[in-house]
Formats: C-alpha cells, structure tokens, sequence
C-alpha cells in the first residue's frame, strides 16, 4: 500500500509528480500544509510537514529523499538508470537545487507573493534574484547540447530540479537569459503526470 500525504498546493507535488511519472498505484491523501502539524501528522513526520511517503510501511519525508527512494524502488527502467555514476549525478542535481535554488526561490515567493504587501522587501526580492544568476548559469552550462540533465532521458533529476524551479514563473523570475533553462523547463513541466498532478487536490 501506498500513500502520500500532502496537498499539490505544496511540495507534496514533487512527489506526486514522481508518484505518476513511476506508474505506482497510491492513495492521495490531500491534507493542507495548514494541517501539517496535526498530532496525526506529526507521529508520521516529526517536521510536521508535508510530503510524507507511506509505502509498505517504509516511511519517509523531505521531498527530494521520497523522489530519490521511489524512483530507486520502482524506476529502474524510466526514472532510475542502473549505473551509479548516474545516481551520482541524480544525487548532485537533487541536493543542487535544495541547497543552491530553494532557499532564494522561497526568498522571492515570501517577497513577491506570500507576505501581505508592506511586508514585502524587494531589496531582498533583488539579492535573491542576483545570487540565483551564478547556479542558474551553471544549470545553463550543464544543459548546453543535451536534452537532460544526464542526457537523452528524462530521469528523477530533471523531476526534482524542474519541481523546485517550477516555482520561477510564479516569482517573476525572468529565464531569458537562460535560454537553455527556460526551454528544458518548459519540456519538464509540461510532461502529462506533472499536469496531472496541477489538477489534484
Ligand atoms: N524540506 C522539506 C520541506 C517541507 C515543508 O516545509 N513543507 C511545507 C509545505 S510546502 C509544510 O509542510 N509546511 C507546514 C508547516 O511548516 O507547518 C521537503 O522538501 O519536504
């Protein structure tokens, strides 16, 4: 039995993407990022937040570690080539665009989008734009001639890195100077089980 907790309206969609990219057959259960620190979901995750994995009763939370375990379990003739110098990679873009993206693309979506007006600070909005040009520039660099990151195929690298920067639009966060980016990212995003998961709960 499989079930993933977490509306797609949070990071849960990373993992529900992953979820119908793999074919695996599951249980949705939506639950709001404000319910995420309920006494129920806090026995699952500690965190109190969302996503969290249930599968055969494997537990797992932090959206980039239920990718990599899922893809690693049931992907090994799509998302999960067999050479471990390919997951070497898989593992670099994955922790990449936790630790080099994320953090300034939740600086702009706080600055941009979620806080009320006076509270926004564009000044923060601008540092985050600028020192998101040095890994963006790298993701440019590393995408040059090739289809995906790996290469020919769409694997759990793209999945992963394409979820975080699914965000960019959203932020204003203007790609046109990188071409490469904005063109790998449109082929990502626009994968059917990626535009499935934008219409659940
Ligand atoms: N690093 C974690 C972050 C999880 C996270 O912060 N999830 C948010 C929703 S996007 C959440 O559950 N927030 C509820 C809260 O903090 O109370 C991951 O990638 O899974």
């Amino acid at each position: 039995m499989t079930k993933l907790y977490g509306t797609s309206r949070s990071r849960s969609a990373r993992s529900l993407w992953a979820l119908e990219e793999l074919g695996v057959k599951y249980e949705h259960v939506p639950i709001a990022t404000a319910e995420a620190k309920s006494a129920e979901n806090l026995k699952r995750n500690p965190n109190g937040h969302v996503p969290v994995l249930e599968d055969d009763g494997v537990v797992v939370w932090e959206s980039m570690a239920i990718n990599l375990y899922l893809a690693e379990k049931y992907g090994k003739n799509s998302l999960w080539p067999p050479d471990p110098a390919a997951h070497a990679d898989i593992y670099k873009w994955s922790f990449w665009a936790m630790s080099e993206v994320e953090p300034h693309l939740i600086t702009l979506l706080r600055n941009r989008v979620m806080n009320p007006p006076e509270q926004r600070d564009e000044k923060a909005a601008q540092a985050a734009v600028e020192t998101l040009k040095a890994p963006l520039n790298a993701l440019e660099e590393s995408l040059k001639g090739k289809e995906y990151l790996l290469g020919k195929n769409f694997t759990i690298a793209d999945l992963n890195v394409a979820a975080v920067m699914s965000w960019a639009p959203m932020m204003k966060l203007d790609l046109s100077s990188t071409p490469n980016v904005q063109a790998w990212l449109q082929k990502c995003l626009g994968r059917e089980a990626n535009k499935k998961v934008r219409g659940l709960k």
